[in-house]
């Protein structure tokens, strides 16, 4: 599967509203009446605010007669259907959390076929009891997730199923009165807990508006990947997992997260976390980004400007940083070409340096695997197997421990000499 994407975070100020408290297993809870511990303010999610937002009006009459058909078990199908694109939904999948769907049949069947993982015991919950951090409401910036004890490298966090999965192409094969349509249908066809998980989001999106649902889905998704489809292209979908909308973004986050073959979210922390930091992940693919893509992007997806640590260091701290970026991505280009000559030892190491002191914890694993083979390249297999090692760790943390990259640079540690890239540069007379 290719690397997961967040489309979008919309931190406005509205969020100040959202109520989000640990319940008692210490999942995030997105929308609860009273959970007002900071005594800043007295949040509420009130009914009245909920029911102001037109959720009722999208979805046609049709739907309150079909919400009492579905049987408690298996998927059901209610014939909304635009095009190629139907509703499906199961209220029984991952021990009553329910999922929906809006996607083809085809697709769905992908996703039946990995759902046994979604009654696994380590899902919908904090992977820790209690959770080593809390929803605090910090003045200014709103509700965050704050640790409350140091954490360490590794460390599991969360893992969530997905509740929603629309084909990323619905958006724009099918026409706007129709997408409105099925969402709505989607979203009453999940459990009443789960739809007020879901509801939670809206006070960060466009309250009120009725497009509503759609925004929730473009801002607060992440992208998943079903694999190819018959005509040759990958099978993106968003999907929405409600209580992770409380990670807010941060450029140099301490959080790692992936989405698995089952489309489980799951968070790992990527370097020690003291008591009092906010836990943060990162909504933009590429690490190697300058500021300048860094914050058109943040814009794009949040409609305000990038306020992260790193975007908002003092002029010497960014100056610092983009001269390392520049030098980190002319090395890489060096060291991920395997046909390039004149590599060094001194580079390989420079190259790393650099991109630990730039802070990119949570995208260890490829800087790793790049130094590793170059080593070994070169005929250093000592150090192939230090950096292999590293590699595997980091991307269990990112990726989890059945990654593809993983696996290799497990075999590449084993056996530095007998791997197909000992020497290789050297043999070739690259050097
Ligand atoms: C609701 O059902 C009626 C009768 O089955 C149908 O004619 C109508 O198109 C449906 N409304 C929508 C919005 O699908
Ligand atoms: C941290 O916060 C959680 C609530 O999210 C609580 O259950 C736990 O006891 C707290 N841990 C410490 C060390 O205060
Ligand atoms: C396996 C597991 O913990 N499943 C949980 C998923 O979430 C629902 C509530 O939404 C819980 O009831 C399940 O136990």
């Amino acid at each position: 599967m290719t690397q997961a994407e967040i489309m979008f975070a919309v931190r406005a100020n509205v969020l100040a509203v959202l109520v989000a408290v640990q319940s008692l297993v210490g999942a995030v809870e997105l929308c609860s009446t009273d959970g007002s511990s900071s005594g800043q303010h007295a949040f509420s999610c009130s009914q009245g605010v909920i029911e102001n937002i037109d959720i009722t009006h999208q979805a046609s009459n049709n739907f309150t007669t079909l919400s009492s058909t579905p049987g408690l078990f298996g998927w059901y199908d209610p014939k909304i259907c635009s095009g190629d694109y139907c509703v499906f939904a199961n209220r029984d999948i991952a021990n009553g959390r329910g999922m929906s769907v809006i996607s083809t049949t085809h697709n769905l069947q992908k996703i039946r076929r990995t759902q046994n993982r979604l009654y696994e015991q380590d899902i919908n919950k904090s992977a820790q009891d209690p959770p080593p951090y809390e929803v605090k409401n910090l003045k200014g910036k709103g509700l965050r997730l704050v640790a409350n004890r140091t954490i360490k490298r590794g460390e599991h966090l969360m893992a969530w199923s997905p509740v929603l999965l629309v084909r990323k192409t619905f958006f724009d094969d099918v026409p706007a009165e129709e997408q409105n349509h099925l969402l709505a249908a989607a979203f009453k066809l999940l459990p009443e807990k789960t739809q007020k998980q879901f509801q939670g989001q809206l006070f960060v999106a466009n309250a009120g508006s009725s497009r509503a649902l759609k925004d929730i889905v473009l801002r607060h998704s992440f992208e998943t990947d079903l694999g190819w489809a018959a005509q040759g292209r990958d099978e993106y979908h968003y999907a929405s997992y409600p209580e992770v909308t409380v990670f807010h973004h941060d450029c140099r986050p301490n959080v790692a997260f992936y989405i698995d073959g089952a489309h489980i979210h799951r968070t790992n922390v990527a370097r020690k976390i003291q008591p009092g930091e906010e836990l943060t992940i990162t909504y933009i693919n590429n690490p190697l980004q300058s500021r300048r893509e860094r914050q058109k992007m943040v814009k794009k997806w949040t409609g305000s400007e990038c306020s992260c640590s790193l975007c908002s260091a003092h002029k010497d701290v960014i100056k610092a940083s983009e001269d390392r970026l520049k030098e980190i991505r002319r090395l890489q280009a060096k060291l991920a070409d395997h046909e390039s000559t004149g590599v060094t030892k001194a580079m390989i190491d420079r190259y790393i340096k650099l991109y630990k002191e730039e802070r990119l914890e949570t995208r260890l694993a490829d800087a790793y695997e790049l130094v590793a083979t170059n080593y070994n390249y070169l005929g250093f297999s000592k150090e192939a197997k230090k950096y292999a090692m590293l590699s595997a760790q980091a991307g269990a943390i990112e990726g989890g421990r059945e990654a593809n990259n993983v696996i290799a640079m497990n075999i590449l540690a084993k056996d530095p000499e007998g791997h197909y890239s000992y020497r290789m540069k050297a043999k070739k007379g690259t050097l």
